[in-house]
This record gives C-alpha cells, sequence and structure tokens, in this order.
C-alpha cells in the first residue's frame, strides 16, 4: 500500500479534525445534566384516598420523593434536585418570581446544566413562565411542569408530565425556543399558554398553538415562537432590583364602577390592568377615572376577559392614542400584569411599554 506523505500542516489538520469529532461524539453520548427546582403544586401534592383527584394537600411531597418517583427519569438524563419553594402557586408573590428567576439563571451559567426542569403549581405557572421567558438570558431549556391531580390519585398525571419535562430538558433540539411548559403531552411556549380548565388533565392551551409533543421520551416540534424572549429579551433578571413596581388587576363587567380601579392606585398600583369586555372595551362609568388617573402617571394597559386566541386592537374600542393608553394585544390580563412590571423597571412612556407589548 503506497504511504501518502502528507504536509505536517495537514497532518496536524486531520488529527485535529479527528479529535474533534471523537470529543463531539462524547459529548453526544453524555447525559444531558438537568436540574429539577420544585416550588410546591399539585404535583407535590397528596390526597387521602386513590379517589380524591381533586381535594388534596398540594405541596407536600419534597423534590427528592418527587425524583424518586418516577424512577425512569434517571434514564433521560443525569438528574439533581432542589426545593426552592414548597408552596401551592396561588401563593406566588414577585419576591418568589425573582427569587426563583435568579436561581435559574445562575444554574443555567453553569457548564454542568443542560436544562432545568421547574415543578410548580398549576394555577400561576403561566405567569412564572412568561416571567422567566423575560428576564432569564438562556437558551438552554428551562421547562416548566405541574400535574392536575396529586400523585396519590388514581390515573395521576403528574409522573408522566415530569417525565416529558426531564426529556424536553434534555433535549438539544429544545433550546432556544424560550422558556417552556409541558403538559399532557404538550409543549407550550411560556409565554402563549395559559390554564384554561380548572380541573381536568387537559387544562394548558396556547391560543396560537402548542410548538410540539411529548412522546415515549422524544420530542416533536411543529413551530417555534417568534416574539422576544430569554437571549434576545431586554429585561435581565441580573439587572432587576426588588421590589417590582406593583401592578393591579380589575376586571370589566356589566354594571361596573370605577371603584376597583381607584382602590387599588390608591394602594400603590403604578399600572392597572383592565380585564376588558370584548375587544378590551371599557363602560363609560369607568373611563374618566382612568383618564385622571393616566394624568397622575398611572400606566392604564386595556386587556380582555376574553381568551382563546384574538388580541386587543389600539384604538378600536378606546382612543389609545388620545389617551396614551396602551393594549395589552393578545396577552391576558395576568400576562399583561407581568410585562407591565417589567416594562415599569425601564421607562414610564406609554409609547415605549406599548413597544414592549407589540415585541414580547
Ligand atoms: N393550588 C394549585 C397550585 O398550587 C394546585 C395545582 O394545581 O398545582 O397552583
Amino acid at each position: 500500500m503506497k504511504l501518502v506523505n502528507l504536509s505536517r500542516p495537514l497532518a496536524a489538520a486531520l488529527l485535529g479534525l479527528a479529535l474533534a469529532a471523537s470529543a463531539h461524539a462524547q459529548q453526544a453520548q453524555a447525559p444531558s445534566q438537568v436540574v429539577i427546582l420544585a416550588t410546591g403544586g399539585t404535583i407535590a401534592g397528596a390526597g387521602a384516598s386513590a379517589a380524591n383527584s381533586a381535594t388534596y394537600q398540594a405541596a407536600k411531597v419534597p423534590v427528592d420523593k418527587l425524583i424518586a418517583s418516577v424512577p425512569e427519569i434517571g434514564q433521560l438524563a443525569s438528574l439533581r434536585g432542589e426545593q426552592v419553594f414548597q408552596i401551592a402557586s396561588e401563593s406566588f408573590t414577585d419576591e418568589h418570581l425573582l427569587t426563583l428567576a435568579r436561581r435559574v439563571a445562575a444554574l443555567a451559567k453553569q457548564n454542568d446544566v443542560d436544562g432545568i426542569v421547574i415543578t410548580h403549581g398549576t394555577d400561576t405557572l403561566e405567569e412564572t413562565a412568561f416571567f422567566l421567558n423575560l428576564v432569564v438570558p438562556t437558551d438552554k431549556p428551562v421547562v416548566l411542569v405541574g400535574s392536575m391531580r396529586p400523585s396519590t390519585a388514581l390515573s395521576a398525571d403528574g409522573a408522566l408530565n415530569l417525565y416529558n419535562a426531564v426529556a424536553t430538558a434534555a433535549d438539544r433540539a429544545s433550546r432556544g425556543k424560550g422558556v417552556l411548559v409541558v403538559m399532557n403531552d404538550e409543549i407550550h411556549s411560556g409565554r402563549d399558554v395559559s390554564k384554561a380548565v380548572n380541573i381536568r388533565t387537559e387544562a394548558f392551551k396556547s391560543p396560537w398553538g402548542a410548538l410540539g409533543m411529548v412522546v415515549e421520551g422524544k420530542t416533536y416540534w411543529f413551530r417555534a415562537p417568534v416574539k422576544r424572549h430569554t437571549v434576545n429579551s431586554e429585561f435581565n433578571i441580573d439587572a432587576i432590583r426588588a421590589p417590582l413596581p406593583t401592578v393591579g388587576i380589575a376586571y370589566g363587567s356589566g354594571n361596573a364602577s370605577d371603584v376597583a380601579y381607584k382602590a387599588l392606585a390608591a394602594g400603590g398600583a403604578k399600572a392597572l390592568i383592565h380585564a376588558g369586555t370584548g375587544n378590551g372595551s371599557m363602560s363609560a362609568q369607568v373611563v374618566p377615572a382612568l383618564r385622571e388617573l393616566r394624568a397622575k402617571g398611572v400606566q392604564i394597559v386595556r386587556s380582555t376577559r376574553v381568551g382563546g386566541g384574538g388580541f386587543v386592537l389600539r384604538n378600536a374600542e378606546q382612543p389609545d392614542d388620545q389617551y396614551d393608553w396602551v393594549v395589552a394585544h393578545d396577552l391576558n390580563p395576568q400576562k399583561a400584569r407581568i410585562l407591565a412590571a417589567l416594562a415599569l423597571t425601564r421607562t414610564t412612556d406609554a409609547r415605549e411599554v406599548q413597544r414592549f407589548f407589540m415585541e414580547y
């Protein structure tokens, strides 16, 4: 066999390529390192009997027992757990959001962390997911997961939800898609998803559709977010100081009055989210008070109580340009509260606040 004389540089280059290929191959075989941050909720809940699928105590089972209860997740990734909180998520405060976001951002910077799963109550899971989507500057998968039934119930959904969440967090294909929510076999954008049903396992919906599915530990993707998030966000948890600006939400309905809005402003709200009827419409009994509050510097944001896939159109139901108000676009009131609070950490100009609502 004729030996080919390679020039020294070419030989070195080929050797380098071979070493890089084998390192890549080894990296590809090494299991992903996933951290599970536990905060409480039903996924950590326990009921008195297997028949109790809706009557139980949330936030009881600690993270190590959660991980031990689904041994199959050990085949998906190298895991370690931290108990960040142990609470029902309806009791989350902005302080909890800041604390959790700081821990997620710190872990995401570590080379020995490839993905993060956050077990969370389902009631405010959508708010935490959107907040993290806005302030954690990482393209590593951050996946929130909960359950609608406690682990002690017949046909409990938590175990498979946790398995699917770990599979998603361990998968490089999940990178760069923003914060994700995995529930009921579906992968949702943390920005879009909300809890649409209070007592079914098929509870979480995204008005613009799920991003994909997890089936037997594999992810299947069909779309990706187009709104700004994580590494492309102007918000960064490292630059955000407590407390977040207070933002209140008041619900629109027939026989409306301005009492709730005035009380929220008197209580320190720097922005008010109007959970309006229809296209963010507002009773004539309420408009004068909100114009006065705007004149005093309170931001007014028109959202809608109507879910399911629409958006509030600027200057349609109310002359937003003239009143210097903001529309929440497609964000529901509880998500609008999150973005308004963050916007107020950067500006008091309503037009700039409106830009945030159109871009995030
Ligand atoms: N109370 C609910 C919560 O903690 C329980 C749940 O559904 O997770 O959000």
